[in-house]
């Protein structure tokens, strides 16, 4: 069963020249280290393909996000458990060149492993890309150790998502997961600096990867953030709080979570890549908040996209399915994909300075594409709706 729903779907190949390896760092073990899936340019070889959700706990997280109840947990752990993406689990990381680096922040209810569509392109293009799994109880589910002791035993203490209480209101404490989320980019950024430097780090989690590898082999002046829906308010946050962030793209970021005085403390460019259907003439009048003069600022809307367009599980399931979940929009999920990632990488390449050939995606930025609108659709359309009512 799970062959005829998932088999035919895959998490797209990088179409880049550089074969893809993963591995997860986690150090320290404690709550307030980093956890982290790293995509990585690879040495060619034959190598083990990357389990894509790695524990059953971030399934019956996942359930309980959904408001699934326990038979339906079981039934996407059945169907997705064995899931695969196309990366090299544990590959040597290929030498010869220093790459440049994104620290990446996941959406609401999702964790470090499902953008790996992203992460992969990413690194077959020659970039680093860190996911880091945020402990602000925003995540379905992640895990840290209590002790050595529980190193040792592979004891993994759990934090599960935390629903928000209708009687509270939402943006205090949003906008406190925003603030950890942001610290959490940093905490991540300066660990993979460490080792680029030298420094002897143990990963907590038992892995065949040296971590030695990665010893300059960072370009430190390159370094962008980049995250989906909440990873997209961080992307925003962390700009501001962290000005080694060289540049930022926020995948249909949602701006609920930031405070109204950010908007002039991001002098880095910036590049929303929004979805037709999730943005909100509110959202978007908040995106525009932080176009001011002589800030590099770019927004496109990818036609027919919806807001679950940029994680993982839009590959993973048929039309049908696809549609009742809102993990598929009218457009092919690959075409999507690939237009975001295209963007993203001739953006990188202007503000991270890269002299390669991502260029010949310059066109898309400005949303020069049948598949893309200019700016946004959702200030005039919300208007008309408004009106109409
Ligand atoms: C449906 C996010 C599924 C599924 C995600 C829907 C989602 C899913 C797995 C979880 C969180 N892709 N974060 C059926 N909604 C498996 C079977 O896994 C993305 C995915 C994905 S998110 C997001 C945030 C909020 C909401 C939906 C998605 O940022 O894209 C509400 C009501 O808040």
């Amino acid at each position: 069963m799970s062959a005829v729903f998932v088999d035919k779907h895959q998490i797209p190949k990088g179409k880049g020249s550089y074969s893809v390896g993963c591995t997860d760092l986690m150090f320290d073990f404690t709550a307030k280290g980093s956890l982290l899936r790293l995509y990585y340019p690879a040495q060619d070889g034959e190598y083990h393909r990357t389990v894509w959700i790695p524990n059953k706990e971030y399934f019956i997280g996942l359930s309980n996000f959904l408001g699934f109840h326990r038979i339906l947990g079981k039934f996407i752990t059945y169907c997705f458990g064995s899931v695969t993406t196309p990366a090299n689990w544990n590959a040597p990381l290929r030498t010869g060149e220093r790459y440049p680096l994104i620290i990446f922040s996941h959406g609401l209810g999702a964790f470090r492993t499902i953008y790996s569509a992203i992460g992969i392109e990413l690194a077959s293009h020659g970039f680093i890309v860190a996911a880091v799994e945020h402990r602000d109880e925003s995540a379905s589910a992640t895990f840290y150790f209590e002790n050595e002791f529980a190193v040792e035993k592979d004891n993994k203490s759990w934090i599960p998502y935390k629903r928000l209480h209708l009687d509270n209101t939402e943006y205090p404490q949003r906008h406190r997961q925003v603030l950890q989320r942001a610290e959490e980019c940093s905490k991540a950024l300066n660990l993979i600096l460490d080792i680029n430097k030298g420094k002897k780090v143990k990963n907590v989690l038992d892995s065949t990867f040296d971590l030695q590898q990665l010893k300059d082999a960072i370009d430190n002046k390159k370094i962008a953030v980049m995250g989906h829906s909440f990873g997209g308010a961080t992307v925003i946050q962390s700009l501001s709080e962290d000005k080694r962030f060289q540049c930022g793209i926020a995948l249909d970021a949602w701006m609920v979570p930031l405070s109204d005085e950010l908007y002039n403390r991001v002098p880095q460019p910036l590049f929303f890549i929004n979805s037709e259907r999730f943005q909100t003439a509110e959202n978007v009048m908040k995106m525009r908040q932080f176009y001011l003069p002589d800030k590099e600022r770019k927004m496109i809307t990818i036609k027919g996209s919806v807001h679950q367009n940029f994680p993982d599980f839009t590959f993973v399931t048929g039309k049908v399915l696809g549609y009742i979940f809102s993990l598929k929009g009218d457009i092919d999920s690959d075409v999507a994909i690939d237009l975001s990632n295209k963007a993203s990488l001739a953006f990188l390449q202007k503000h991270l300075d890269l002299q390669r050939n991502f260029n010949q995606w310059d066109h898309l930025i400005e949303g020069e594409d049948a598949n893309l609108i200019r700016d946004s659709n959702a200030d005039s359309v919300t208007y008309l709706s408004e009106y109409l009512e």
